[in-house]
């Protein structure tokens, strides 16, 4: 069966070490180009920097956090935004389609094909031993990497346009994923991580 067969059911993608599902479309009242356009004007994005290995670095994409708690994210702490109404219902729909409660949102604005983010797992305490993550994305499709962290194995996922995908068990223990750059162009996309903050 395709995916699209069914826009709005979330499908299981079969993984081992970890649970992965995704849903072509997150059913919203709104086309996926007004949440696209509406959320990239209103968010106060940033650069931050981290520090890798002793040395500064942009991060190479803008970012904003949203969410009733603070967190803190490759040695950053970040102080949340409180929740817009279009975020809260974008929140409200997210949930019910996973089934779980979230209450933070991280928003990452990739500006073009140079834009990315490094092989990483969500493992920070205090998201919990087996978070579940659910990601949203809007604009341009983007291949989502995920890497066993012992045996290297290599899974690609394309996520497109108003697609949902949920991780959650144990994958953030096993795996790793992350954006690459890309050699071709390509444009905007904006990505949000749902998450449970403790
Ligand atoms: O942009 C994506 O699809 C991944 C985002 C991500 O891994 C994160 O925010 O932790
Ligand atoms: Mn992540």
């Amino acid at each position: 069966m395709d995916l699209f067969d069914s826009p709005g059911t979330l499908t299981s993608i079969p993984i081992e070490d970890g649970a992965l599902a995704l849903m072509a479309r997150l059913p919203l009242p709104y086309s996926n180009d007004e949440i696209l356009s509406r959320l990239l004007a209103e968010t106060p994005w940033r650069q931050d920097s981290i520090v890798l290995f002793g040395k500064r670095h942009l991060q190479p994409r803008l970012t904003a956090w949203y969410g009733d708690a603070s967190y803190t994210y490759s040695g950053l702490r970040l102080d949340p935004l409180p929740w817009t109404p279009l975020l809260a219902e974008i929140r409200a729909a997210v949930e019910t389609a996973c089934g779980v409660r979230f209450n933070s949102v991280l928003l990452n604005y990739y500006r073009n094909e140079r834009d990315s983010m490094g092989m990483h797992s969500d493992d920070e305490p205090e998201l919990g031993p087996e978070p579940a993550i659910a990601s949203l994305s809007y604009g341009a499709t983007r291949s989502f990497v995920l890497r066993h962290k012992r045996n290297k194995r290599t899974v690609k996922l394309d996520l497109h346009d108003g697609s949902l995908l949920l991780m959650s068990g144990k994958l953030q223990s096993n795996w790793l994923h992350g954006i690459n750059k890309s050699a071709r162009t390509i444009g905007a996309r904006l990505n949000l991580t749902f998450r449970y903050v403790v």
